[in-house]
């Protein structure tokens, strides 16, 4: 179940007999979508929960995150703890100004994309990779390079910059690099991370091979459409999945 195996192998967490584990895919409005073993469901937090994330915001659930929920006789189900978060708790401060602090929990490889054609200064790359870098295994993506003449100088000069990290060049229109992308994730999570118009959804979807994500666009401040999920945990067909933030 979506890594459930990895993080209790990693993660010494005692289950309750009535409550069930499952995994949050997306936050909405006060509303969680959450994979349990026996498929996808919505849940509502529990009077606990709620309490522990007015208390500090990062107490609520978020995208990545184990939980136990509790299924009530009368069918319905609440959310009533949050795991313990391992490492891989990756922030967006460093890659939008206008979300909350915690973009995607229990996350193995943080995914920082740069793309061809709004190329940024190797100091930005590089203060991102380091914020990612604390909490996950960073890979540096240069997306969209099918939009460069020469992507290979670029790349070079990303590496150089950062010798112990992995650059992969990609571009969802030839289909470059995605291959590589895919073998990184493995059966492991990883997060997109990327400033607005980055080609999180164009890589996710690809990578997933099926249009999973309501689409939205940030608008001209780069900000987020307040309407549309926080995040989304897809799951990719060979195993593993990806977080990516809209
Ligand atoms: N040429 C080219 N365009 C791409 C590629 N990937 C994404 N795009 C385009 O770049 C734009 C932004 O891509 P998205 O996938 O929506 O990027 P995002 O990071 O999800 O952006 P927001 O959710 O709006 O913040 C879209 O017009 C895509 O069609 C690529 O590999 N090559
Ligand atoms: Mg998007």
């Amino acid at each position: 179940m979506l890594g459930w195996d990895a993080y209790r192998s990693a993660v010494d967490v005692s289950l309750p007999e009535d409550l069930k584990p499952a995994r949050v895919v997306a936050a909405e409005h006060g509303v969680w979508t959450v994979m349990t073993e026996r498929g996808p469901t919505r849940v509502g937090l529990s009077g606990g929960m709620l309490q522990q994330a007015c208390a500090d915001p990062e107490n609520a659930p978020y995208v990545g995150d184990w939980v136990l929920l509790r299924f009530w006789c009368d069918g319905r189900s609440t959310l009533e703890t949050v795991l313990p978060r391992r490492f891989g708790n990756v922030s967006e401060s460093a890659h939008r100004v206008c979300s909350g602090p915690i973009a995607a929990a229990n996350v193995d490889v943080a995914f920082v994309l740069v793309p061809f054609g709004a190329e940024q200064p190797l100091a930005s790359v590089v203060r991102r990779v380091q914020v990612a870098s604390q909490d996950a295994i960073p890979v540096v993506v240069l997306t969209k390079a099918d939009l460069s003449d020469d992507p290979k100088e670029y790349a070079s000069r990303v590496m150089n910059a950062l010798p112990e990290v992995e650059v992969v060049t990609c571009s969802v229109v030839d289909g470059r690099g995605t291959q590589v992308l895919r073998e990184m994730v493995g059966h492991r999570t990883g997060a997109l991370l990327g400033a607005p118009g980055a080609g999180r959804s164009s890589l996710v979807e690809f990578l997933a091979g099926v249009p999973v994500l309501r689409h939205h666009r940030s608008d001209a401040c780069g900000c987020a459409d307040p309407s549309a999920p926080r995040g989304a945990l897809v799951p990719l067909p060979g195993g593993g999945c990806l977080i990516t933030t809209n």
